[in-house]
């Protein structure tokens, strides 16, 4: 309705602008087994319409150094969805563009990786290359962010184990650092105890995978599985 739209465009007038700018993006829409049924913006898949928004492709990416440590964010400020909350190395979508279309070994969804390392947290694309990452699984999920914004997606989960150079784009992070695994559950509660949220996404992976995969980081190909999709 147009009272909506005015009230979405008043809205929009207060958010920052490199980030109004990314709602432009065409995201990839897919059905509940993952087959993509065209392109929608930024805007369009996470506006909520009447309790939900549109599923597309995303991934997230976990990424750790040498010693088995995470490397985990504070998202900035000025992002749309869970400003400020803490999160998992790098999550985005893959573009309906023809790289990030590519469905073959989910080539797509790790070239959009590679861009969006880059771009948010400064890692060389040449330390990041797709062939690096172990695709684990899809997690399909929906959470809203606040009443008007949310998230729906099928979520390409994406492991790396490199020591990399980082230098974060500071519309996008606020915060980097590397957690160790024996200190995962204290950093955890640090957050809760000081209010600092973290995203959905993140306390789902945390506590349904992660525990398991990071124990087995040098032989993270048993549990790749690429045919089966996590409802949760
Ligand atoms: C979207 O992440 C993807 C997942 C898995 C939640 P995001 O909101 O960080 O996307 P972007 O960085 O493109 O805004
Ligand atoms: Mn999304």
């Amino acid at each position: 309705s147009s009272s909506s739209n005015q009230r979405q465009q008043c809205l929009e007038e207060d958010l920052d602008p490199q980030q109004l700018a990314l709602l432009e993006e065409p995201c990839i829409l897919v059905d509940e087994a993952d087959v993509p049924l065209g392109s929608a913006s930024k805007r369009q898949c996470h506006l909520m319409h009447g309790g939900s928004s549109p599923l597309h492709r995303a991934f997230s990416v976990f990424l750790f150094n040498s010693a088995g440590e995470l490397l985990v964010h504070r998202r900035a400020h000025t992002k749309i969805t869970f400003p400020g909350h803490y999160t998992n190395t790098c999550c985005s979508h893959p573009l309906h563009t023809p790289r990030e279309t590519i469905e073959e070994g989910a080539l797509g969804v790790r070239n959009a990786a590679q861009r969006r390392l880059e771009f948010e947290l400064g890692i060389p694309q040449e330390q990041a290359r797709p062939g690096d990452f172990t695709y684990l699984t899809r997690i399909h999920y929906a959470s809203p962010s606040d009443g008007m914004w949310g998230e729906h997606e099928m979520d390409y989960i994406l492991f790396l184990q490199k020591d990399v150079t980082l230098n974060p784009n500071a519309n996008e992070v606020e915060d980097v650092q590397y957690v160790k695994r024996e200190d995962f559950e204290r950093f955890l509660r640090g957050l809760q105890e000081n209010n600092i949220p973290i995203t959905p996404w993140f306390a789902l992976i945390a506590q349904k995978f992660l525990p398991l995969w990071w124990k087995n980081l040098d032989t993270l190909n048993q549990f790749t599985d690429h045919h089966n999709i996590h409802h949760l």
